[in-house]
């Protein structure tokens, strides 16, 4: 039974990046989110997830004991902590014993708190020995954090506070549906127009996001990177680059600009979709402003060539001195709660705390010490999340999963589910049981948001602290805590503190001189300050004066010039086309009522009556071409499976294209149909575009 711990606690909601701040107040079953005006991001505002997000905490449906698969009935029954623990290590151990360390794997997630996410990446490089950890950030914004990277030589999603947009010029919006994903950020938006900026928006449907434009393009959803390249071309024919900016501050321009300059806007038009005039149009809005801003969310990311268009974008900018100035810049806008932290401290396969590499020898001797082992001693990097899960069952034997639902929300899913039947060991930790959890041989029940302390690091890169307000009901531990008994268990007693703020005091000597050093932040200085942007670092004398970064690159980027780098890239097709079999494109994505794979928002009651099941979004001529009915089911099928829903039909959706939410399992799991072809540098999948057909009944 929860129980508030003070009258009211400052603290954040569990879900998006944005972070909102809220009180929470009450007691016992009716804990209360009250409007946290005083906070910047949000002002009080907040979307209806957040505003129910304590349904959780006292509900039925929430896991309170430990679960253990009996083998004599195959049932998940209740178990105690120190046999669901004894399990755990036993089932770990075993598959380390017999196969070796590389046959335990660990997945992680987004929503995790950076102290979760470094201790996971600690237990599974310290404790288990293996290079076999990623997380569901891999699904989320690895496109956009490796252009940042070879662009910028940093990934911080957004190089400025979200208080910066209002006062640029011109804002073009590549695939971001805020209006549903991020209801109160909209506002920012909004305020943007009111000071006579301008709004263009890209995305294939006209989502209530780009109802609010003055401009917007629908392209053929996998097109963005002609797209862009098609402005950069028109920019350079019409004399609207910046050769100062491209000197002093850029390198690489021969390059890209040769590579765009193949792209002349009429073949642009015939791939994307979208008209020379309006090409034209959205250019001269662009440059006309004295600043301007392009920020990618998942629309143009979630494909096989993700990072060259988030790259492309970038090329927009550099060419026309829109970076590194006042109000101008990209931007990604991250998705998960902790989707930045997360993707900083160590549970990416490739990484180690403070956003270092882990090829890198300094990057590990480093951290090596900090962890009291030697560089030698960790692992390398190892598999992508869907190259992970895709191995599972064959030399992965064992996977320990924290934070995440893959049978709903990965690639494929009907594939990757039959790969997590196949292990010889399953753990999940979650706070519900969820489709992914079902599976598993133990479940472990933890704390909800509200329940322990923690920080996340929102879309600005600005570190938060979620303060605990409410007791957890008994039967439950903290992900720290499991992760500190299971470290015991397996022979590590020390290095593995329960206590969230010693984790992060260790965390901060292990990010420091790292890109994203967080050594100069502490739990007070989060809460007297409305948090603190990274990079923070520790001043000479070992003092927490250093004010934080709000905004990078103003001086220089990142790189070792300073320079920021055009990428020359050029147009290719999405990995899968339409053909005479699969003749119609697929979309994915989101409703404002449900989070994720749903396994928190679909068990709350108000959020489930708002959105209650998937659909299929499709255009009238394209449903008459189908004898589609409103509200019929449609059946969407790929090469790799089947999804139904009932149509929506609307005219706010390109003729060709239908649209699915993936926020459900069985019959309307989108996924199914999904294609996994992964991006080359990022390795993120193709979310966002499929060959399908499309029929009318469940058939
Ligand atoms: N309500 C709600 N809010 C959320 C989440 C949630 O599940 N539910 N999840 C959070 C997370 S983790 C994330 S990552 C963010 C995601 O936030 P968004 O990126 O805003 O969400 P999506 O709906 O996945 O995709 C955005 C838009 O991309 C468009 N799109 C599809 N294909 C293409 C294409 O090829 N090109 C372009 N330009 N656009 C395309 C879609 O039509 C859609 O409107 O939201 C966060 N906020
Ligand atoms: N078709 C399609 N698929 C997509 C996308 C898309 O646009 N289209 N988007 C992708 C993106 S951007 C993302 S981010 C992924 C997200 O997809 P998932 O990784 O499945 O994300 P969630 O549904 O948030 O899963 C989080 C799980 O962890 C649990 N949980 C929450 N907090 C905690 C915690 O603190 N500790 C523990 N142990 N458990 C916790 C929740 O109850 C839930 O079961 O989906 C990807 N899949
Ligand atoms: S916008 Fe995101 S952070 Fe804000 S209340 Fe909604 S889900 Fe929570
Ligand atoms: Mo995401």
């Amino acid at each position: 039974m929860p129980d508030v711990l003070d009258d009211t606690t400052p603290t954040h909601c569990p879900y998006c990046a944005l972070q909102c701040g809220m009180n929470l107040r009450g007691r016992a079953e009716a804990v209360e989110v009250v409007e946290r005006p005083d906070f910047p991001v949000n002002r009080g505002a907040l979307c209806g997830k957040g505003r129910t997000a304590p349904a959780l905490l006292s509900s039925r449906v929430r896991l309170t004991e430990p679960l253990v698969r009996r083998p004599a009935t195959g049932r998940l029954e209740p178990a105690t902590w120190e046999e669901a623990l004894r399990t755990v290590a036993t089932g770990l151990s075993r598959t380390r014993t017999v196969y070796g360390p590389d046959a335990v794997g660990v997945f992680g997630g987004g929503g995790l708190t950076n102290e979760k996410a470094y201790a996971l990446g600690k237990f599974a490089r310290v404790v288990l020995g293996t290079s076999q950890i990623d997380y569901n950030g891999r699904f989320c914004m690895s496109s956009a954090a490796a252009a940042h990277q070879r662009a910028f030589g940093l990934d911080r999603g957004l190089p400025f506070p979200l208080e910066d947009i209002p006062r640029s010029g011109c804002v073009i919006l590549v695939g971001s549906n805020l209006a549903e994903t991020m209801p109160p950020a909209l506002r920012y938006l909004t305020e943007l127009r009111e000071n006579g900026g301008t709004l263009i928006v890209v995305d294939p449907r006209r989502t209530r996001t780009a109802e609010q434009a003055d401009l917007h393009l629908a392209p053929r959803p996998g097109t963005d990177l002609a797209l862009a390249l098609g402005l950069l071309h028109v920019a350079v024919a019409e004399g609207r680059t910046d050769e100062e900016f491209i000197r002093d501050r850029t390198s690489g321009w021969g390059e890209a600009r040769a590579a765009a300059m193949a792209h002349w806007p009429e073949l642009v038009e015939r791939i994307t979709g979208v008209g020379v005039p309006e090409l034209r149009e959205a250019v001269r809005m662009f440059c006309d402003a004295e600043s301007a801003m392009v920020l990618t969310a998942r629309g143009p990311e979630q494909h096989s060539k993700g990072t060259d268009t988030v790259s492309a974008w970038i090329n927009l900018c550099l060419a026309t001195g829109r970076a590194g100035r006042p109000f101008s810049g990209y931007g990604c806008l991250t998705g998960q709660g902790n989707g930045q932290g997360g993707r900083e401290h160590g549970q990416k396969a490739d990484q180690l705390p403070g956003y270092r590499k882990l090829d890198d020898p300094a990057a590990r001797a480093h951290v090596a010490g900090v962890w009291g082992v030697t560089p030698e001693s960790l692992p390398g990097p190892g598999r992508s999340a869907y190259e992970l899960l895709d191995a599972l069952g064959g030399d992965v034997k064992s996977l320990l999963l924290m934070g995440s639902n893959p049978v709903v929300s990965a690639p494929r899913a009907a594939h990757i589910e039959g790969r997590i039947r196949s292990l010889d060991f399953l753990a999940v930790a979650d706070v519900v049981l969820s489709e992914t959890a079902a599976l598993a041989d133990v479940v472990l029940p933890v704390t909800q948001w509200a329940e322990e302390t923690g920080t996340t690091t929102n879309l600005e890169g600005r570190v938060l602290l979620r303060q605990k307000a409410v007791q957890a009901p008994p039967g439950v531990r903290s992900d720290l805590e499991v992760l500190s008994a299971l470290a015991g268990l397996l022979g590590h007693e020390k290095g593995f503190p329960a206590d969230p703020e010693e984790v992060f005091e260790e965390l901060r000597r292990a990010s420091a001189g790292g890109p994203a050093d967080y050594s100069g932040i502490t739990y007070r200085r989060i809460a007297e300050e409305d948090g603190v942007f990274w990079p923070c670092p520790e001043d000479g004398t070992g003092a927490r004066t250093h004010p934080g970064t709000p905004r990078l690159f103003l001086e220089r980027f990142a790189t070792p010039d300073g320079r920021a780098r055009f990428i020359a890239v050029g147009h290719r097709p999405a990995a899968e086309e339409p053909d005479a079999e699969y003749p119609v494109l697929l979309t994915t994505g989101r409703v404002v009522s449900q989070y994720q794979s749903g396994a928190q928002t679909r068990r709350v009651d108000e959020l489930n009556a708002a959105a209650p099941g998937p659909f299929v979004e499709l255009h009238p001529l394209l449903a008459e071409r189908l004898g589609a009915v409103e509200g019929e089911p449609l059946a969407v099928v790929s090469r790799r499976g089947r999804a139904v829903g009932p149509a929506r039909i609307t005219t706010g959706i390109r003729a060709d294209t239908v649209f699915m939410p993936f926020h459900w399992p069985g019959e309307g799991r989108v996924n199914s149909v999904t294609n996994p072809a992964l991006d080359p540098t990022s390795r993120m999948p193709e979310f966002k575009v499929c060959a399908v057909r499309v029929g009318r009944g469940p058939g």
